[in-house]
């Protein structure tokens, strides 16, 4: 009888959206070697200086509507495995980005939010966000200013569908970590979650924190390991 394809859950973060021309966060030139991460990606940083969040992340957004930034051949891939795998998938990605979206994975949830939506913390109303954000921003939904945030999660908060991503996990075979440098939580936990169960496999540039996690790590640029992984993987099973 033909072995059944496994479940799959994949794991993808800022590594894969560097060679579209996005920074990393904890690279030499990643983000956090410019800003402080208490300055703008806490409750408490906007709290205290909602204009300095608001243009950390204004920068951001307008950094995607940028042409130039494009889905690569990894997210392309992945959008590939995707539309043919033919057992259970799951794509979560800790990227705040629209790559995955817009290369055309549909199996896929943004465990940290979306860049591109904005929140009310006023009536907790979650719409499309494109343009800029500002403390005098109107909620479209209940109409009152100085609620609007935008959609991501930032340290202290829950990251998004933990119970579905938690049900993924149980059942998964086949764990994928994609340019992601394990030193955030809890998705840096996920792998030792499904350790002993499903077969695990590092796609990185170089070891993360996690790498001895894993049964398979293979190390250099997503969008030439992604591709080659996914093709193997369909070559086999899809
Ligand atoms: C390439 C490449 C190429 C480059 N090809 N690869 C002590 C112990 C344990 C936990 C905690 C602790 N103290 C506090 C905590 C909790 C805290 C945490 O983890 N802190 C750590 C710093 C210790 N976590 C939280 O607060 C989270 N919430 C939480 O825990 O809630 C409670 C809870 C309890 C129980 C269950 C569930 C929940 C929330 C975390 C929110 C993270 N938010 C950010 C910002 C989002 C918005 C925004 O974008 O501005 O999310 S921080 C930032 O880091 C962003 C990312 O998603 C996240 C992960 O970063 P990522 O993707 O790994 O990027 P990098 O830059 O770190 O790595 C890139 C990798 O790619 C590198 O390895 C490169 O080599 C590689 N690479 N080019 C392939 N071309």
């Amino acid at each position: 009888m033909a072995e059944r394809a496994p479940s799959i859950v994949i794991l993808t973060g800022a590594g894969i959206s560097r060679e579209s021309g996005l920074a990393t966060f904890r690279d030499a030139d990643g983000i956090w070697a410019k800003l402080r991460i208490e300055d703008v990606a806490t409750p408490e940083a906007f709290a205290r200086d909602p204009v300095r969040v608001h243009a950390f992340y204004n920068a951001r957004r307008a950094q995607l509507r940028d042409a130039a930034v494009q889905p690569n051949a990894a997210h392309r891939a992945l959008a590939e495995l995707d539309a043919r795998w033919p057992g259970e998938l799951l794509l979560v990605t800790q990227n705040v980005d629209d790559l995955h979206d817009r290369a055309g994975s549909r199996r896929l949830l943004h465990m940290h939010g979306e860049l591109m939506k904005a929140r009310c913390l006023h009536c907790g109303a979650v719409r499309p966000w494109a343009q800029d954000l500002a403390t005098a921003t109107p909620c479209p939904a209940c109409g009152r200013a100085g609620g609007m945030r935008p959609h991501v999660v930032w340290f202290g908060e829950m990251p998004l569908e933990m119970e579905r991503i938690g049900e993924a996990l149980e059942g998964c075979g086949l764990f994928v970590a994609i340019g992601t440098s394990a030193q955030v939580y809890p998705a840096a936990g996920f792998v030792a979650e499904v350790a002993g169960r499903a077969r695990t496999v590092e796609l990185n540039l170089e070891p993360s924190a996690a790498t001895g996690h894993f049964d398979e790590a293979i190390h250099g640029p997503a969008t030439e390991l992604v591709p080659r992984f996914v093709e193997d993987l369909l070559r086999r099973w899809g």
